[in-house]
């Protein structure tokens, strides 16, 4: 990285300093419309602390993209390195329809503001954002564009982190899998917005129509696990522990072993359907978080603490 781009000073608030990229690092935030909860210190909810957290395919500027349960999951966590592991925000279907509401927004704000609070946050465009791929290489207000990443754990394992639409090509071969599921799944994903809106209406929790047929779909079951180990394969031909990636929209992971090496496959999922976030604990362990469940659980234990205890009940 060259020293102009980090000539602007992050901690002023005069968007004039700087010079270009400076202007950019100190653009003024204006606040988001769902209001950022207080920090802890000042007595808002405690945030899950992590050392890592990956999410990709959140599809902002389309209608899948579920920005309320993403700002939720993000207010509520906290970690040292971000990755965004590509088809953050949908170029493609932007081009063809502007759609972008003030969520969506909201959520670019708290990934801007993570990033001035000092999250390392690393941006790695997908196939939806290859827009942002000539920026390789550059940092805007502390989020760094990347083609690709590779992450040391804090147990010393060497992951390789990319989107993951790299392997389409060789995917191809395999396309008569995908191919079948394609039109069912399309029509299962625009279903599964009408089948949560009126499950909202009910007061009934989130739950993902696609993943529950997905998993039905015998051919594109087929095609998932085969790309699961085309890309765990190549990533141990590149001599590292595992891999991260997202693209295929399923949060998963397996162990395969090549030639004796065991190598990890983690897909952080995506936030249309699953809403799902791959998190490494502070040692280094590493866990795919289901975030509908984890708000379920919140919500429990919420109403469990409002619930007074038997003992009192009986006596009164
Ligand atoms: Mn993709």
């Amino acid at each position: 990285m060259t020293d102009f781009m980090l000539s602007g000073r992050p901690d002023s608030d005069d968007p004039n300093e700087g010079g270009l990229l400076g202007n950019v690092a100190n653009l003024p935030l204006s606040e988001p419309r769902i209001p950022e909860p207080e920090s802890p210190e000042k007595g808002g909810p405690e945030r899950r602390r992590y050392r890592t957290i990956w999410i990709s395919d959140v599809h902002l500027g389309t209608k899948g993209c579920n920005a309320e349960m993403l700002i939720d999951f993000l207010d509520h966590t906290d970690s040292d390195v971000m990755y965004l592991v590509g088809d953050i925000i949908d170029g493609w279907r932007l081009k063809k329809k502007f759609y972008w509401p003030a969520s969506h927004n909201d959520v670019v704000w708290r990934i801007m503001k993570r990033a001035k609070r000092g999250t390392k946050i690393v941006y790695i465009p997908g196939n939806h954002d290859e827009m942002f791929r000539q920026f390789t290489g550059l940092n805007f207000g502390g989020v760094e564009i990347r083609r690709a990443a590779f992450h040391d754990t804090a147990d010393g394992r060497r992951l390789m982190v990319l989107h993951g639409d790299e392997f389409d090509a060789v995917m191809l071969s395999q396309r008569w899998l995908a191919f079948v599921g394609d039109w069912a799944y399309i029509s299962v994903m625009k279903l599964n917005v009408l089948v949560n809106a009126f499950r909202k209406a009910m007061g009934k929790p989130y739950w993902s129509l696609s993943k529950a047929a997905k998993h039905k779909v015998k051919n594109a079951v087929q095609f998932i696990s085969k790309y699961e180990e085309v890309v765990a394969k190549s990533a141990g031909e590149r001599g590292v522990d595992g891999v991260v990636c997202g693209h295929i929209h399923t949060a998963e992971f397996r162990e395969f072993e090549f030639g004796g090496k065991s190598v990890e496959y983690w897909n952080d999922g995506d936030w249309v359907e699953g809403c799902n976030a791959l998190v490494e604990h502070l040692d280094g362990s590493m866990e795919i978080l289901n975030w509908p469940e984890e708000m379920g659980r919140r919500e429990d234990r919420a109403a469990a603490q409002q619930q007074p205890p038997m003992r009192a009940m009986e006596a009164a």
